[in-house]
């Protein structure tokens, strides 16, 4: 088997040398990529303060397939089970409602402290930690505003917690030695047409600029916001809009998240990438995959995917993009759920790393649009597969869908007893 693979690797770099493309560079430049999973993929976005709470916010994860972590205990064993059959080194993504504690704490009084067992669990690992806080599915978050909200003392909570969460952030960014990405989303908006669009604007700027009046140093703690255009429940007016983040971010040098599922069916993140790059120092994106009205199903291998990693590559942007993904589906095993959208995201980045990017470059400018069409489809049909098959063999986590064999023995041995 793994002659087989060698074998056809070293085939498929010879199709990939005739176009002046070096294979192993773009497997080194592969495995230095870090993608951050979501923590809230393995168990329907509960959390641990108040797990049978139901998620609100406009998001849903639906189905009811057995077996989901309910324990902080049981999301690591999955976390680990998963990042075991991805190749590469990755990080996580925490949110708020994951703490661990004994007693209940508000979410304005969250600290480090309630995130320790995460923390020792990614040093033991080499898992980077990123954080946001949860701006929903709490009492205070019931009417659907958040940082946004009219009353006062509402948007002061959530102000606090965000303080919280920066905090948490810089923490865990001085502990491992690499920052954390902390993202605001809020869910706030109307269902239906509001009368006064500017009012919560303001309010949500003015929050922002409270949350963020105290600088923290960016190898600890970098700030993202994350727009969307609308939710469950506020469908017609979303407060933290695309034009309100891409301006919060460009005035305040914030990063902008983008994510993959909060825009127009026909809009794609990928073309607006180099738009947005000109003006914020970095940027976050959610990979997700958006079927119609739910903005969060399992990445798969779409034109829109891989459009998005050409940019990243073609772009020269790696080293300012900090890719997260953003999907829960609780129909299929949510352990797969996490390793086949990880390994899309990572085989659409190999396909773009393995591009003659000079020589499509060279024809654009010469004004050889034939030339270009022909390559970039010819490209489609080359053995990239054979490439992956070798990435997965160097970074010793299983070869094509063998994946698919130790999580089926894990359901079985630890999944269905939950
Ligand atoms: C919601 C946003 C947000 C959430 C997570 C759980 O539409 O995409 O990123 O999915 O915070
Ligand atoms: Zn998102």
């Amino acid at each position: 088997m793994t002659n087989q693979i060698e074998k056809a690797y070293e085939l498929a770099q010879e199709r990939y040398a005739a176009l002046g493309v070096d294979t192993d560079a773009a497997l080194k430049k592969l495995s230095d990529i870090s993608i951050s999973l979501h923590c809230w993929q393995g168990d329907d976005v509960g959390g641990f303060e108040e797990p049978e709470r139901g998620l609100s916010g406009g998001i849903m994860a639906t189905g009811n397939y057995p077996g989901k972590a309910r324990t902080a205990v049981q999301l690591r064993a999955d976390l680990d089970k998963a990042y075991s059959l991805i190749p590469g080194t990755h990080r996580l993504n925490l949110h708020a409602i994951y703490l661990e504690t004994d007693h209940k704490v508000p979410r304005n009084e969250i600290e480090p402290k309630h995130f320790a067992n995460w923390l020792d669990w990614a040093k033991e690992n080499n898992h980077g930690l990123d954080f946001n806080p949860t701006c929903f599915s709490h009492p205070l978050a019931d009417d659907g505003f958040t940082l946004a909200h009219a009353d006062a003392a509402v948007r002061q909570f959530w102000i606090e917690h965000c303080i919280a969460c920066r905090e948490i952030g810089a923490y865990f960014g001085r502990e491992l030695g690499s920052p954390a990405v902390t993202n605001i989303w809020i869910p706030d908006g109307y269902k239906d047409t509001p009368v006064d669009r500017v009012a919560p604007r303001q309010h949500l700027l003015d929050s922002l600029d409270q949350i963020f009046a105290q600088g923290l140093d960016p190898a600890h703690n970098l700030d993202a916001v994350e727009c969307k255009l609308f939710g469950l429940g506020s469908e017609s007016y979303v407060v933290g809009s695309h034009e309100f983040y891409m301006g919060y971010a460009i005035a305040r040098q914030k990063l902008l998240c983008l994510d993959a599922g909060h825009f127009h069916p026909t809009e794609t993140i990928a073309d607006k990438i180099s738009s947005v790059m000109l003006y914020v120092p970095e940027l976050l994106l959610h990979v997700s995959r958006g079927v119609r009205w739910d903005s969060d199903h399992v990445v798969t291998l779409t034109d829109e995917l891989q459009a998005i990693m050409q940019e990243l590559v073609r772009g020269d942007y790696l080293n300012r993009v900090h890719i997260g993904l953003d999907f829960f589906d609780a129909s299929i095993n949510r352990v797969a759920a996490w390793v086949i959208g990880t390994r899309n995201a990572l085989r659409a980045l190999l396909m773009a790393l393995l591009e003659p990017g000079e020589k499509m470059r060279q024809l654009e400018l010469a004004g050889d649009f034939t030339a270009r069409l022909a390559l970039l489809e010819e490209l489609k049909g080359l053995p990239f597969g054979a490439v992956w098959d070798q990435f997965c063999l160097q970074q010793s986590v299983p070869v094509g869908i063998a994946y698919l064999d130790e999580i089926h023995a894990y359901e079985k041995q630890v999944m269905a007893h939950r």
